[in-house]
């Protein structure tokens, strides 16, 4: 057990009631937007699901702490910082030695969820397998083998190799479920030209499979696949030649390790003129929503079980 855990007030008494919550990354506060549109992100998504009757838990480190649910104060004040780390699992004693803030990745959240007991978790995009380096391969799908917990995101970051990732994904028996959709979504993009394994076109359905899932005894994660949505999606004809040089770039300056993302997120930004930015964001809010209901759907069906 991690000695220094933290549950706001409100995360507190939402899982003692057993109602709807939904878990928040914090990689994409500190690493993942430019100031100040990560901390309107932030605050947005927590919104987002508000609205839709759940209540939100941004997971993060603070002086060493970890936290399930940040105040609105304390989201400033990791949006701010200068100094933060990049939080994956194996981070995690580093940042509790060192009492140091830090944004939980997707793998890390997971972790931090599974100590929390948290059921559903809204993302932007799942790491994976790198292009230039297939080597290097994001812990975020080693937690997805392992975690039995609903994701939600808008596929994988399109700067990766998709085909690549989803095979990863079948090897460690990860249901890639699309929501409304056949085809995994690549993140900036709605198309890949790559299937799902399942799909589902209510949060309803998506719950029964998520339970019957885990009847089978399988530890790992559902990770739900929700395309961005048309209005904000940019096409995958435009994208991929931004994408490939932004990786080339990458590897030219010897960027590597846990920078590669935000650098690659950070270039591709600049060269689609912020226009890349408007469609994280989109599809962050639309993952939020997604999840809130999931939640909500999750609540009502233990509801019927009790019953
Ligand atoms: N999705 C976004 N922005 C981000 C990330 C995902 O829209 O910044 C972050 C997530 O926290 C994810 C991490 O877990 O990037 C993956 O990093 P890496 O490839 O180094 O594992
Ligand atoms: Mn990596």
């Amino acid at each position: 057990m991690i000695d220094d855990i933290y549950k706001s007030p409100a995360v507190s008494r939402v899982t003692k009631a057993n109602l709807p919550l939904v878990a928040l990354e914090s990689t994409v506060i500190t690493h993942g937007l430019p100031h100040p549109h990560n901390l309107q992100l932030a605050r947005d998504m927590e919104r987002a699901i508000r609205d839709e009757g759940a209540t939100p838990a941004t997971i993060a480190f603070l002086d060493g702490c970890l936290h399930i649910g940040l105040s609105d104060g304390e989201l400033e004040r990791l949006a701010n910082e200068k100094e933060t780390y990049k939080v994956g699992p194996r981070d995690f004693a580093t940042v509790i030695t060192n009492e140091a803030c830090g944004g939980t990745t997707v793998a890390g959240t997971m972790l931090a969820c599974k100590h929390a007991g948290i059921k559903v978790f809204a993302t932007g995009g799942i790491g994976g397998v790198h292009r230039e380096s297939s080597f290097d391969i994001s812990a975020d799908l080693q937690a997805l083998a392992t975690t039995p917990m609903i994701v939600v995101c808008a596929g994988a970051k399109a700067i990766l190799d998709l085909p690549a990732t989803l095979e990863y994904l079948e090897t460690m028996n990860v249901p890639v479920v699309g929501y409304g959709t056949e085809e995994f979504p690549a993140f900036f993009s709605r198309e890949s030209g790559l299937e799902v394994s399942a799909n589902v076109d209510t949060s309803e359905d998506l719950v029964e499979f998520a339970k019957a899932h885990w009847n089978t005894g399988l530890q790992s994660a559902v990770l739900v696949a929700n395309p961005i949505p048309a209005n904000a999606a940019i096409a995958k004809s435009k994208m991929d030649p931004i994408i490939k040089q932004a990786s080339q770039e990458a590897q030219e300056e010897g960027i590597h390790g846990k920078a590669v993302t935000p650098f690659l997120l950070q270039r591709i930004n600049e060269l689609t003129d912020g226009e890349s930015m408007r469609a994280n964001l989109a599809l962050l809010l639309n993952n939020a929503r997604l999840a809130a209901r999931i939640a909500q759907a999750w609540r009502a069906y233990e509801r019927r079980k009790a019953a």
